[in-house]
Parts: structure tokens; C-alpha cells; sequence
């Protein structure tokens, strides 16, 4: 019995697969109003590894440059600057980008982004390397992932907002 145990753990470390080791979840960008500039991008990252990972940058056809943001509060001002080293994702652990906190920016934008279309954009990993993830385009507002289940994404005001 204790050898079957050995085995089923050796053969299970043997894949050297680093990209399934993160996860992204509910990836989703709002829609942007004509001719603005820029479009955040939102989504969860699982590291179910056991080494600890980065996300390191983004990039997107639809957008000349994609950055990593961080969103800090002062009072009722919101501000947003670049994390030039990106964002840890510690093994075993789960990070949520979200329209209130750290976020992809997508700037000098080629196109528009249409509520219901889905885009794809490249996350570069320091250890899990690039992964092609699908973003569902929300509404302008959109803040999150429906907890139906359904896949939908809603917009601001849904399940109450912190104001
Ligand atoms: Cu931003």
C-alpha cells in the first residue's frame, strides 16, 4: 500500500507542466464608451503549485500596451499607478484583480471593446510563462462575475456597493 502511495506522488511530480499551475478565473474587461483611451481588464489567478509565481505583464492585439495597476483610495480620490514588478501570486494562494483594487489597463486601445464579445489577452508568468486566457467583455460598468453561476458579467450597483 505504502509503495502504491510513492508511486501515484512520484508519477503526479513528473509533470513538469508549470502552466497548469495557475489557474485564471472569471477573466473579464469593461466595454469602453467611444473613443476612450483605455479599458480595464479584471480576473482571478490560482497558483495551485507549490512554487511561488508572478504575474509580470499582459499584452492584448486590441491594445498597443497593457499594464499592471494598482488602485489606491485617499478620501473619495481613486488613483491608479503601474507596478513596474507586477503582482505576486504565492503558491497556494488565489489574487483577485478587481475594479476597486489591482487591475490590467489596456492603453492606446486600436479598437473598441463591445459588451458581449470576447477578447483574448496574453498574461506573462515569471515561472508559469505566457498564458493565453479569454476575457468576456462586460458592460461599461461592469464590476463582477454574476455569483449565479451564469458566467454573465454585472454591472456596478449589483449585490451592493461599498458607498
Ligand atoms: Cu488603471
Amino acid at each position: 500500500m505504502k509503495t502504491m502511495i510513492l508511486a501515484l506522488a512520484l508519477s503526479f511530480a513528473a509533470l513538469p507542466s508549470f502552466a497548469q499551475q495557475i489557474e485564471v478565473r472569471e477573466a473579464f474587461a469593461r466595454a469602453t464608451l467611444p473613443n476612450a483611451p483605455v479599458a480595464g481588464g479584471y480576473l482571478t489567478i490560482a497558483n495551485h503549485g507549490d512554487r511561488d509565481d508572478r504575474l509580470t505583464g499582459a499584452r492584448a492585439d486590441f491594445a498597443g500596451e497593457a499594464q499592471i495597476h494598482e488602485m489606491t483610495h485617499s478620501g473619495d480620490v481613486m488613483r491608479m499607478r503601474p507596478l513596474p514588478d507586477g503582482i505576486a501570486i504565492p503558491a497556494g494562494q488565489q489574487v483577485q484583480l478587481s475594479t476597486g483594487g489591482n487591475h490590467l489597463m489596456f492603453m492606446k486601445l486600436n479598437r473598441g471593446l463591445k459588451q458581449g464579445e470576447t477578447v483574448v489577452v496574453t498574461l506573462t508568468f515569471q515561472t508559469a510563462g505566457e498564458v493565453e486566457v479569454p476575457f468576456a467583455v462586460g458592460p461599461v460598468n461592469a464590476r463582477s462575475f454574476d455569483d449565479d453561476g451564469s458566467g454573465r458579467v454585472v454591472p456596478e450597483g449589483h449585490g451592493g456597493h461599498s458607498h
